[in-house]
């Protein structure tokens, strides 16, 4: 069987043990021929929807990939706080109903994330959430729906297989369209996403369309969004988001806690792909063509969270502290998982 340039790539990445990362693009490392400087031409504002500073500069370095016209990149520009902030949403405010979980065709879920109720339950003293006894009780099992799993799973054992949650239009996996009626996206991560599209409008001014992005981004909204949750194993096999009705919006894409290789083709598996090492509060835009690209994440990197969202003590100095005083439940969880959230427009 003739194996595609894309397919290639991603079993180089499975397989190699360590992984071969020198002809990535790492921003972090080096800079790097694959891709070139491009300025923001409007500020990464932080959003009124929130009390603390999101981004650390108004105009972060940016850059375009050489090959991937519209592929824009800009290195963590988030505080530390804004990462924190990020995990919690992604992993306590989101994941519950009315937004979907993977797990959600198999198990009724109490309302509470699972994170919370994993939480709760070790840390019976001190709960995450402020819930009664009674239910925390409740909600200590959650219950199998089919009779393919006999067992209740308890919340730390489902919390490590959920592996995505839907935001606002609930994507169906099986028709592969979005479900008619909506869950509300949330407010502050529809905000933060609404920030970024406004950023990368016509990076370089309207004089240098090269860039790849001529979207206005004051017309964004998020109005469906994947939180994929990734193991140290976990892959994620290259695919094109094609489900929007209107594809000129940018696909906005955030990655929190551990590092991974990103494959970015082209509109076939044929063309070879570029790996990009993705680090802990790394926006990603696929923009104009780069839209319509294969793309995929062959590879999690072991032992890459930093230190700032991994240890446990992380946070006590500073806004976190009042937030977030459970973080090392956070840390331990975000120690070796990767997140990525994204938010699309579709209409
Ligand atoms: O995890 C990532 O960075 C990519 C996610 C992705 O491609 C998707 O949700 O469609």
């Amino acid at each position: 069987m003739i194996q595609t340039a894309f397919r290639q790539a991603e079993k180089k990445y499975k397989r190699g043990q360590p992984p071969d990362l020198n002809n990535a693009v790492d921003l972090a490392t080096s800079a790097n021929e694959a891709v070139r400087d491009i300025q923001l031409a409007y500020d990464l504002e932080s959003p009124a929807t929130t009390t603390f500073p999101l981004f650390r500069q108004r105009r972060p370095p940016a850059y375009v990939l050489r090959d991937h016209p519209g592929l824009l990149l800009i290195p963590n520009p988030f505080t530390d706080e804004a990462q924190r902030w990020l995990a919690r949403k992604c992993l306590c405010d989101c994941p519950r109903p009315p937004n979907r979980t993977n797990l959600d065709a198999f198990f009724s879920l109490p309302s509470e994330s699972l994170f919370e109720l994993a939480v709760d339950a070790e840390n019976r003293s001190q709960p995450i959430v402020n819930r009664s006894q009674a239910d925390i009780q409740r909600s200590d099992v959650t219950l199998p729906k089919d009779k393919f799993y006999t067992q209740p799973g308890s919340p730390s054992s489902l919390l490590e297989r959920q592996r995505w949650c839907t935001l606002g239009l609930q994507y169906n996996w099986t028709t592969k369209e979005y479900d008619r009626g909506s869950s509300p996206f949330d407010h502050e991560l529809d905000s933060l996403m609404r920030a970024i599209a406004i950023a990368i409008t016509r990076p370089n001014g309207t004089s240098d369309p090269s860039t790849g992005n001529e979207y206005n981004g004051n017309s964004f909204a998020s109005e469906a969004g994947i939180i994929n949750y990734y193991d140290e194993r976990a892959t994620m096999a290259g695919h094109v988001d094609k489900t929007e009705e209107k594809m000129d919006a940018p696909l906005i894409s955030l990655s929190i806690g551990l590092s991974c290789v990103y494959l970015i083709g082209g509109t076939t598996r044929d063309t070879e792909p570029t790996p990009i090492v993705l680090h802990s509060g790394d926006i990603l835009a696929m923009c104009g063509e780069s839209r319509m690209a294969y793309h995929g994440v062959p590879l999690v990197l072991a032992d890459t969270t930093p230190k700032f969202l991994s240890c446990p003590n992380a946070g006590v100095d500073d806004y976190a502290a009042a937030m977030y005083p459970e973080w090392h439940y956070f840390a331990e969880y975000l120690a070796n998982h990767r997140i990525n959230c994204n938010a699309r427009k579709c209409s």
